[in-house]
């Protein structure tokens, strides 16, 4: 597993630290936030717990150790959050009920997984949508009004509220045969996440999709019960999906996009200056989320492409071949402007969005 190296300085934590034994000194340790203020004024003492859908040393639970770093010490202590990882509360299905029942504050949830809740966030499943390139994909997730905006308000509705949309890096497939062609899918059992919309995709590739929990996908490629699956290349090494697939496509034919969220409730009820922390938190980690996926995945690129043990072929589709894939993609936007009136207007302002962003970079 590859260890990041910590973007806080040590002095930053070291001084929160201090801090936050400051803190407790004068205001006791009560995590319920009862008679917790800590002494002048300023925030109560309170944890918070932030489950993710990834392993320690993974992009998803760095960004919650970053994100529970600052918000210690923007707090002076006082918000302690605690990363989860993967697993230890249930599947990604059941981290998402948790997070709608308010039995955790916080989540990174990725859209794939909530297809069956809000329809509508499968705008993400839309192979060949967002532009080729990560900064441009981030810059729209950051400003994008029908995700901020119009899909934003659609979570609510179930208690979900997404802080933040970013990218954890290209997608690409890895498979027991080479990937090339569309027709290399001709009945290839593909592993998905839940979103019936991901599915159809692969379907128009002439793909089998099957939906499963990526904690049971190591196993289920090992033993061929499943023939490929897609995810970002830090994934695939970290997993060890590599060790049990000996092909990998670098197709980038879509971004794995997460979702930063809180229960809804739990966040319209923060204090103000609580909130304001959130929020500064949530700018703060887009610059550092972009660095830790863009550094993992370099990385774990040549790891894959240098293990002797476990040779992988890597193979990078060109202009060309994507070409194929891309016609055949095109046509699922419309099963996904049928979802609803909405989805009709999120993708179409998301399609503009996307268009202009390109054109002036
Ligand atoms: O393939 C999956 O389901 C997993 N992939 C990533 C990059 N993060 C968590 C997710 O559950």
């Amino acid at each position: 597993m590859l260890k990041r190296k910590k973007l806080l300085t040590g002095t930053v934590l070291s001084l929160s630290v201090a801090l936050a034994a400051c803190g407790d000194e004068q205001a006791g340790t009560d995590t319920n936030g009862d008679d917790a203020d800590n002494g002048d004024g300023g925030v109560e003492a309170q944890q918070w717990d932030f489950v993710t859908e990834e392993y320690e040393g993974q992009v998803q639970y760095e960004y919650a150790q970053e994100f529970a770093d600052i918000m210690y010490e923007k707090s002076d202590g006082q918000i302690e959050v605690t990363p989860r990882e993967f697993g230890a509360l249930g599947s990604e299905v059941d981290q998402v009920e948790l997070l709608q029942q308010g039995e955790v504050e916080l989540a990174i949830t990725s859209p794939g997984f909530t297809g069956t809740t809000v329809h509508e966030g499968q705008v993400f499943a839309l192979q060949f949508l967002f532009p080729d390139d990560q900064d441009l994909t981030q810059q729209v997730l950051n400003g994008s009004e029908a995700l901020n905006d119009q899909l934003t308000g659609l979570f609510e509705e179930v208690n979900i509220t997404p802080l933040s949309y970013w990218t954890e890096g290209f997608m690409q497939w890895t498979g027991s045969e080479p990937l090339r062609t569309p027709d290399d899918f001709d009945g290839f059992q593909m592993r998905t996440q839940q979103s019936q919309l991901i599915g159809e995709s692969y379907k128009a590739y002439g793909a089998e999709p099957t939906p499963l929990s990526w904690g049971e996908l190591y196993t289920a490629l090992q033993q061929g019960t499943v023939d490929g699956q897609e995810n970002p290349i830090f994934f695939i090494e970290d997993a060890n999906f590599h060790e049990v697939q000996d092909h990998m496509t670098v197709s980038n034919h879509n971004s794995y996009v997460a979702m930063t969220t809180m229960n809804t409730e739990f966040y319209n009820n923060l204090d103000d200056e609580v909130r304001e922390m959130v929020e500064e938190t949530i700018e703060e980690m887009r610059p550092i989320a972009f660095e830790i996926q863009e550094e993992m995945n370099e990385e774990l690129l040549t790891e894959i492409k240098e293990n002797e043990e476990h040779p992988t072929e890597v193979y990078e589709l060109s202009e060309e071949e994507r070409e194929a894939f891309r016609e055949l993609a095109i046509p699922v936007r419309d099963s996904y402007r049928g979802i609803s009136e909405e989805a009709e207007q999120i993708l179409d302002t998301l399609e503009e969005e996307i268009e202009e962003t390109v054109e002036n970079n």
